[in-house]
């Protein structure tokens, strides 16, 4: 069997994807909106071999065991299945994010590894199943089959969940910052956050009330370039998502003291008359949203209080692509 290789962009959701209303496909209770990056991409092979036992997965030149094995071989025994075959893979990643930026890498990983592997099996899927795909892997990798601005539908049924291009090539200037916090593994995983943020909110149906606006407002903002307007959209679902985490039993944050540091150092430099707001996932890490033309201004402000070195400039990215031989 021929090995297959795919690339696949890490995104940030503008307008964010918190809760499943099925835990098993991967359905959400709302659409969501991203914007994929250039910077931040996972490489993946992965050949099928009937002389393998199991399923062997390498990242970053590391044999990987236990639970992120077992999420890996799940994820390819929907790719046998579909293709009807029982072969197990080898399967090789390389995360390609600048010195361990600890941002979400689900994405870009299970985007790549649908892409890889369902080519890899001998399947030829369309960019629809493909997203289709890679959301019974990770929720936020539904969007990073597609290049720019992207929306997950939510849908109603595996057939009817997946993702579609919003602004595949983004031709005004519209990019992000990343300030890397905290290197360290996530405390609580998104994938549990969200299911106790579900059950024990009492705002979270106000967060499903709310969602659909947003995205509409979002949507009509990209479509109209207006920065301004897709920055406080998206620092509105990032504060209300992070809301959900507060309000929850037991409550919780992803915050750290240096999360507040850089939410209030944008709002500074927003006051000062610089297009810039923020937004955050699960975890502390802050991505600031901002034009290409004052980012040089954006730069010099958070480099007053981080160091140059865990600030990386991230600009639109491309959707999935296959790699030659
Ligand atoms: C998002 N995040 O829309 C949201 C906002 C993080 C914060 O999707 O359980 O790894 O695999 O579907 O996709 C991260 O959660 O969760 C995420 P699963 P996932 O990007």
């Amino acid at each position: 069997m021929q090995t297959v290789t795919a690339r696949a962009h890490t995104n940030i959701a503008l307008v964010k994807y918190w809760g499943k209303k099925n835990q098993e496909l991967i359905l959400p209770y709302t659409n969501s909106l991203s914007l994929t990056l250039d910077v931040f991409y996972t490489d993946t092979s992965v050949q099928f071999d009937p002389l393998l036992e199991t399923d062997q997965f390498l990242l970053n030149g590391e044999n990987v065991t236990g639970k992120s094995l077992i999420k890996v071989q799940r994820f390819m025994d929907l790719i046998r299945s579909e293709a009807n075959i029982a072969m197990p893979a080898r399967i090789e990643s390389t995360n390609h994010v600048p010195t361990a930026a600890g941002l979400a890498s689900s994405a870009s990983a299970f985007a790549a590894l649908a892409a890889a592997g369902s080519r890899a099996a001998g399947l030829d899927l369309s960019l629809r199943d493909l997203s289709r795909l890679a959301r019974r892997g990770s929720g936020s990798a539904t969007r990073s089959i597609y290049g720019g601005f992207v929306e997950w539908e939510r849908g109603d049924s595996d057939a009817t969940s997946y993702a579609v291009p919003i602004q595949e090539q983004v031709d005004w200037d519209i990019q992000m910052i990343a300030i890397l916090l905290n290197r360290h593994e996530k405390k609580v995983s998104s994938r549990s956050e969200m299911a106790n943020d579900v059950a024990t909110s009492p705002y979270y149906p106000a967060w499903i009330e709310n969602a659909q606006t947003e995205v509409d407002t979002i949507k009509q903002a990209i479509a109209a370039r207006d920065l301004n307007q897709v920055g406080q959209i998206a620092e509105q679902s990032a504060m209300r998502m992070h809301a959900l985490t507060m309000s929850a039993v037991p409550p919780f944050t992803y915050f750290e003291p240096s999360t507040l540091q850089a939410i209030a150092k944008v709002q500074e430099l927003r006051a000062q008359g610089l297009s810039c707001y923020y937004t955050m996932d699960a975890g502390p890490n802050v991505k600031v949203i901002c034009s290409a033309r004052e980012t040089p201004q954006i730069l010099a402000g958070l480099s007053t209080i981080f160091p140059k070195e865990q600030l990386t400039v991230a600009k639109p990215g491309p959707g999935i692509q296959y790699l030659p031989p």
